[in-house]
C-alpha cells in the first residue's frame, strides 16, 4: 500500500487531524488538513472533533497544542524537532530574571516552551507583539524569548522592553546586506521579512510580518516579485496561493534544519504506534493556558 492512501486509513481509524507548519518540506503541507502558523493550527485542531492531532512541527508547537486541547492526545513525528530559540529559556532562568525585575510584566512570545509560557503574565505573537504590550498595566516589559522581536517592539512601544538574549538561528543568517544586493538585484521587487530577523534587515524591509501576514502580504501587495526573508518552507504556500506571482529569498541560509526533520514516512510511523507523545503536566498546562488565553483577551 502506497505511504499516502495508508496515511488517510490510519487517519480515519484513528480519528486524526494532521497539521502542518508553514515550514514543513512541500509533502508534509500537501498531505495536511491545516497549514498555518503554530498557534492558528492548535486553534484549528482545538477546534475539531478528532482524537488525535499529529503536529508537523517543532516541539514547542506541538505543546501548544497539547495546552489547547487537553481530551486529545498529540503526537510530534520527529521527537528531536526542537527550537534552538525555545532553548534559549527554561523557567529556572526566567525566575531568575523576574527577580531582577521584580515591577516588570513578563510577555512571552508563543515561540516558548509550555514551562516558560506557564511563568508569563501573557503570551504574544509575532502579529499582536505590540498590541500585547501596550495592553498591559505596567512600564516594564520583560520580552522573552527572541531579542530581535523584542527590538521590533521596542521601536514601537514607549513602554521600557528589557528583552532575553534568544535568536532564531535561521533568520539570524540574514545580514543587511543580503537586503542590499537583493534589491539591486531586483529594483522592482518589494521585501517582507519576518520580525524574529535582526534589526538593521527589519528597517530595511517594505513589510514587516509572522508567516500567516507574509501569505496574506503576498496576496494583496500590487508588486509581482517579492523577495522573503524567512524560512523557506513558506515557498509552498506562497506559489499555489500566488501562481501569477514570482518570489525570491534573502538568504541560502532560510533553512530550519529542525522543520525539515518531519516526512509523511515519519507521520504515517506515529499514527502506527501512537509513538511520541507530547505531555504537559496539568498544573503547566493550566498556567501556560491562562497566558494564552489572557492574549486572546487583549488580541
Ligand atoms: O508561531 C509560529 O508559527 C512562528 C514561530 C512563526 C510565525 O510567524 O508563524
Amino acid at each position: 500500500m502506497d505511504l499516502v492512501t495508508r496515511l488517510e486509513e490510519l487517519k480515519q481509524e484513528r480519528n486524526a487531524v494532521i497539521l502542518a507548519h508553514n515550514y514543513q518540506i512541500d509533502e508534509v503541507q500537501a498531505h495536511a488538513d491545516f497549514v498555518g502558523d503554530s498557534f492558528e493550527l492548535s486553534r484549528k485542531a482545538a477546534a475539531t472533533d478528532a482524537e488525535v492531532v499529529v503536529f508537523c512541527g517543532v516541539q514547542f508547537m506541538a505543546e501548544s497544542a497539547a495546552i489547547l486541547s487537553p481530551g486529545k492526545t498529540v503526537l510530534l513525528p520527529e521527537a528531536r524537532a526542537g527550537c534552538p530559540l525555545a532553548d534559549t529559556i527554561t523557567p529556572e532562568s526566567l525566575r531568575e530574571k523576574k527577580a531582577a525585575y521584580p515591577q516588570a510584566k513578563v510577555v512571552c512570545y508563543v515561540n516558548s516552551s509550555a514551562a516558560v509560557k506557564a511563568e508569563s503574565d501573557v503570551c504574544c505573537t509575532s502579529s499582536n507583539a505590540v498590541q500585547v504590550v501596550e495592553a498591559l498595566d505596567a512600564e516594564e516589559i520583560l520580552f522573552v524569548p527572541d531579542a530581535n522581536l523584542a527590538d521590533y517592539v521596542a521601536k514601537r512601544t514607549r513602554k521600557k522592553i528589557i528583552p532575553w538574549n534568544g535568536h532564531c538561528i535561521t533568520h539570524y543568517r540574514v545580514t543587511a546586506e543580503d537586503v542590499r544586493k537583493a534589491r539591486a538585484a531586483r529594483p522592482e521587487a518589494v521585501v517582507v521579512v519576518h520580525p524574529e530577523c535582526r534589526p538593521e534587515v527589519v528597517a530595511l524591509a517594505d513589510h514587516v510580518a509572522s508567516t500567516s501576514g507574509i501569505i496574506r502580504f503576498a496576496g494583496e501587495t500590487t508588486a509581482l516579485e517579492i523577495i522573503v526573508g524567512t524560512e523557506m518552507g513558506i515557498l509552498y504556500r506562497l506559489e499555489r496561493e500566488c501562481p501569477d506571482k514570482k518570489f525570491f529569498f534573502l538568504s541560502p541560509g532560510l533553512v530550519c534544519r529542525n522543520m525539515k526533520m518531519t516526512t509523511l514516512e515519519k507521520v504515517v510511523r506515529v499514527l502506527e504506534t501512537m509513538s511520541n507523545v507530547v505531555r504537559v503536566p496539568e498544573d503547566t498546562r493550566r498556567q501556560a493556558y491562562a497566558s494564552l488565553a489572557r492574549m486572546l483577551e487583549i488580541a
